[in-house]
């Protein structure tokens, strides 16, 4: 029997290359044989063919090299290795195939997305990494019963499960009312032979975050054997093209569980019913762990839903964002005046309120726990933006007293209410933090005058934390914290986050750090003794550069806190901008992750330079950095500090604001922001020269870079 199986393999990828050839040589026909070839918003060309084999592919030409390559894989006779490097040679073709396909952009009709750039890659690598995401889960083939094959994927959404679906079940789902795209990490990439993009997205993984070069295949299958949680549902009778392509899956160390009878092979081929067998036997094989909170609410709740954005249109009732007042706030207090559980609401609630209405919102939450200190209330407090966006049918923007929730009508036909808000908030602080909390009370109330005396005592709670905020500097702290977190990705990288350095992901502040520690003594925050200082300029640290030396291994001997040009910090993959040094002006350009313009005075576009700094290891004159980092008065120190800053998104002055006028006005350098060059006044380095000459920016007095 399973010769049949690796026969019909074998046939499969013949079939899958054949069509490759035809294809490649029609475009070559149409357009020369060195013609352009490249999926659009990625650094890696052919992902698959570039993580897998030594072949530069550029043109079409390169892409022919490929499917020769592809062609010596396969080899007669029903044999397990052989069908498993069918599979292999099937991705290759099935990748020139698909970048073939995107020669004008996505091809498929909507909802099918088709290649998955970069930049989203990227958006997910954080919570990847901090376990929101735990593990992937790809979709093919055809459904029996579409309402099984939904649930299944609800439940896959439900846990957060990052989705890709491919072949006929797109349809089938979209059909069943399964919610689609990026705002639900589900992918729906397009017909069967869309599912390279899902194998092309891991491949990506391991470039992007793994530190993993060209060509690397074997540190490249184990990356994705062993780090990439990925499983693949089969769903329907599958033909010799659909056995090939999973061949391929297995090769690369992920699991398939059909829905047929196949003859199995333990841990790599699994046959197992539609539903949640299938997707317990998926987990189970690769070690997907899920932390489930149930929470006791009308609507379904879980980071699938994090990303959900609720229009004007499909808004029942909303609080804040301008049309009425609405703050939050969580205090810490004694146990004895905390009652665990105690979800008050003042004021009129939502069911009953006409559709579109605006109330005012006050929601207090207070928390009491042995562990627990003052410090940490803003970092619980900064939570429920994430925790009220968990809701399907609820969404959460800003924070404080700028605060703006949107209630869905779809929530409140479900029976949501505002005691069912303050559960989340209940339930899910508990979770989060349970070693520092023990119990948890949420008040809420929608009162006009109840709002307006609430907000005077919260906004005087804001301001005492500012100030605390401004006395928490590098020189006053002994302590620094380290987030290895991004390890589970890139092995060798180490974050020091200090307080006037985040996290280059924007999402762990030092007071993060602290909490973390707090919550899980032996988790990826640790506290780091400065130590001796080496040099106050540079942010070189004894106690540092040990703890980086260790926790590296070994492979990161020194690391310079306010430096990109001597021993910067290493970068994960998951940083919200880019800093690269532009050697003609002196001076150093900003990009954020956003930006998809591919022209900057260095010569590329944020996806491509990314490219080049990745993976966990030093790359003097590139970093990546979280993007209030600008904002510090220990960023770039060494270089000279923010009148190093010579190029910057449009998109990065206007997110940082006020706050970057008044650094650079406290530096002495009040029309610095209006020097510095943008995507609009500059595109190459001889444009952005002569802008720096004729504004006079700071930076050509500075000492030279290079
Ligand atoms: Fe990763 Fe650094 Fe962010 Fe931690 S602080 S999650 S290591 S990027
Ligand atoms: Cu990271
Ligand atoms: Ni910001």
């Amino acid at each position: 029997m399973h010769e049949n199986l690796f026969a019909s393999c074998i046939q499969g990828a013949r079939a899958v290359l054949g069509l490759a050839r035809t294809t490649l040589a029609d475009a070559a026909g149409r357009r020369g044989k060195d013609a352009p070839l490249s999926y659009p918003g990625t650094a890696y060309e052919l992902p698959v063919a570039f993580g897998l084999t030594d072949i530069s592919v550029s043109t079409l030409a390169g892409a022919g090299n490929v499917l020769d390559l592809a062609e010596s894989l396969v080899r007669d006779g029903g044999t397990a290795e052989n069908a498993l490097d069918a599979g292999a040679a099937t991705l290759l073709a099935a990748e020139v195939l698909g970048a073939l396909s995107h020669e004008k952009g996505n091809p498929y009709p909507p909802p099918a997305v088709g290649f998955v750039p970069d930049s989203i890659l990227r958006k997910l690598g954080i919570f990847m990494v901090d376990g929101s995401v735990p593990g992937v889960a790809v979709v093919v083939g055809k459904a029996s019963d579409p309402a099984v094959a939904a649930s299944m994927v609800r439940g896959f959404q439900e846990i957060g499960l990052l989705v890709f679906l491919a072949g006929d079940v797109v349809s089938q789902l979209d059909a069943e009312g399964v919610k689609l795209g990026e705002e639900f990490k589900t992918f729906p990439l397009g017909p069967l032979p869309a599912v390279i993009h899902a194998v092309n997205f891991a491949v990506r993984a391991g470039l992007t975050f793994g530190g993993i070069g060209r060509g690397q295949s074997a540190a490249m299958l184990a990356y994705l054997a062993n780090r990439v949680k990925a499983f693949v549902c089969a769903l329907g009778p599958p033909d010799a093209v659909a056995l090939a392509v999973a061949a391929g899956a297995m090769k690369a160390g992920l699991t398939v569980i059909a829905d047929q009878p196949v003859p199995e092979i333990p841990g790599l081929l699994l046959s197992r019913p539609a539903g949640e067998e299938m997707a317990r036997a998926g987990m189970e094989a690769r070690g997907i762990k899920v932390k489930m909170v149930k929470v006791p609410i009308p609507i379904a709740f879980g980071p699938a839903f994090e990303g959900e954005r609720i229009r004007k249109a499909d808004t029942h009732v909303e609080f804040g964002g301008g049309r009425s007042m609405a703050y939050e706030l969580v205090r810490s207090a004694p146990p004895e005046e905390v009652r665990d559980r105690e979800i008050e609401v003042v004021g009129p609630d939502i069911p009953g309120l006409p559709a579109g209405t605006a109330l005012p919102l006050g929601i207090e939450v207070r928390v009491a726990g042995a562990r627990m200190q003052r410090d940490f209330e803003s970092v619980l407090e900064r939570r429920i933006h994430r925790i009220v966006n968990y809701g399907e049918g609820t969404m959460h923007v800003a924070q404080r007293d700028t605060t703006w929730i949107r209630i869905a009508a779809e929530a409140v036909e479900k029976g949501f209410a505002l005691a069912d808000l303050g559960m989340m908030l209940y339930a899910k602080m508990h979770a989060d933090f349970e070693n520092i909390v023990d119990k948890v009370s949420v008040r809420i109330s929608t009162r006009e005058e109840d709002v307006l005396a609430g907000v005077a005592g919260a906004r005087a709670v804001y301001a005492e934390r500012d100030a605390r905020a401004r006395t928490l500097t590098d020189d006053a702290v002994e302590e620094f914290y380290s987030c290895t977190l991004c390890q589970s990705f890139a092995p060798n990288h180490v974050c020091i986050v200090s307080p006037e350095r985040l996290g280059l992901c924007g999402a762990i502040n030092w007071l993060d750090g602290k909490a973390g520690y707090e919550i899980t003594p032996t988790g990826p925050n640790r506290p780091v003794a400065k130590g001796a200082v080496l040099d106050p300029v540079k942010g070189a640290f004894e106690g540092i550069n040990a703890f980086v030396r260790e926790n590296s291994r070994n492979t990161v001997h020194e690391m310079n806190l306010y430096s990109i040009m001597e021993a910067p910090m290493t970068s994960c993959g998951c940083f919200e901008c880019i800093l690269a040094v532009i050697p003609e002006a002196n001076g150093v350009m900003v990009v954020n992750r956003e930006f998809a313009g591919q022209e900057t005075p260095c010569g590329m576009g944020f996806s491509s330079l990314a490219g080049s700094v990745g993976g966990g290891v030093q790359t003097p004159g590139f970093m990546g950095v979280g993007k209030h980092y600008l904002l510090s008065r220990k960023f770039l120190g060494a270089e000279g500090g923010l009148a190093r800053v010579v190029w910057m998104t449009r998109e990065m002055k206007e997110h940082l604001g006020e706050a970057l006028r008044e650094r650079a006005a406290e530096i002495g350098l009040p029309g610095l922001i209006d020097q510095i060059a943008d995507e609009t006044v500059a595109k190459t380095p001889e444009a952005l020269v002569s802008h720096l000459a004729k504004v006079g920016h700071p930076a050509l007095g500075l000492p030279p870079l290079l």
